[in-house]
């Protein structure tokens, strides 16, 4: 398929599934951290998991950082129009370029100016969020402040909630709006425990932080990554949709 038609198709796709993506209470779903280029974690973590009962989420940061950051989009884009139904690609900030400058930003460099705009309109249409009946919410950086889940699908690329899901870091503290810092609001275990109570939601899921501990708020706080740009280990998380799930410890974290 020529990059033209992978685009033109995985947005067509994409324009026909929610930004909020609800998964089923059946089956099992595995979460992946930032790839950042790394085309040979997304291909690993697919040859183990494509397959039933398993779907598998990806939290966001496809490109820049890692060397084929190409390949790795267009890789994941491709597995997302062939499994729609089981491939998720939730969007990271690095998705957002278009609408909020970050630097790396080598594969946007990189692009003509037709090809930004390309891979700009397909990315507005990435979700934002999974979650499911049994506890679970994920998400590339932090949680909006909403009323509802719901409200998630009405966000548009670029307002504040979306400047939170996809920016947004945790710091260890029990503080609620930290501020920002260097373009990246701060949120701490009061505004955590405040958001994952009003969402009715026992764990996150998450990515986007590299120097964030593993584990945060009470085990309740798990962040990830699954690229070799950053860290020589990648971590996936594995999660089984028909069980309680309320901390850390009722999900499995595991090294690919
Ligand atoms: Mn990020």
């Amino acid at each position: 398929m020529d990059p033209k038609t992978l685009l033109q198709e995985a947005e067509n796709i994409l324009a026909q599934q929610p930004r909020l993506i609800d998964l089923p209470p059946h089956g099992k779903v595995v979460f992946v951290g930032d790839t950042h280029g790394d085309l040979e974690a997304s291909e690993q973590v697919l040859r183990y998991y494509l397959k039933k009962p398993y779907r598998i989420v990806f939290l966001g940061d496809y490109v820049d950082r890692g060397d084929d950051s190409e390949g790795n989009i267009n890789y994941l884009l491709r597995m997302k129009i062939e499994h729609p139904e089981e491939v998720f690609l939730l969007s990271g900030n690095h998705e957002g370029h278009m609408v909020k400058e970050l630097r790396p930003a080598d594969f946007w460099d990189s692009l003509l100016a037709d090809e930004r705009a390309r891979y700009g309109r397909v990315f507005s249409r990435l979700p934002l969020c999974a979650t499911s009946a049994n506890g679970i919410m994920a998400l590339h950086g932090a949680l909006p402040e909403l009323n509802s889940l719901e409200e998630i699908n009405r966000i548009e690329t670029g307002d504040s909630d979306w400047d939170r899901i996809v920016w947004g870091d945790f710091v260890e503290s029990d503080g609620d709006l930290l501020g920002d810092l260097w373009g990246r609001p701060r949120f701490g275990g009061g505004y955590f425990n405040r958001l994952m109570e009003r969402y009715q939601k026992n764990i996150l899921v998450r990515s986007h932080q590299p120097q964030a501990p593993s584990l945060m708020f009470q085990k309740r706080c798990i962040t990830i990554f699954t690229s070799q740009a950053y860290l020589p280990i990648r971590t996936i998380v594995i999660v089984d949709l028909e069980k309680e799930i309320r901390d850390a410890g009722d999900v499995l974290i595991e090294r690919i």
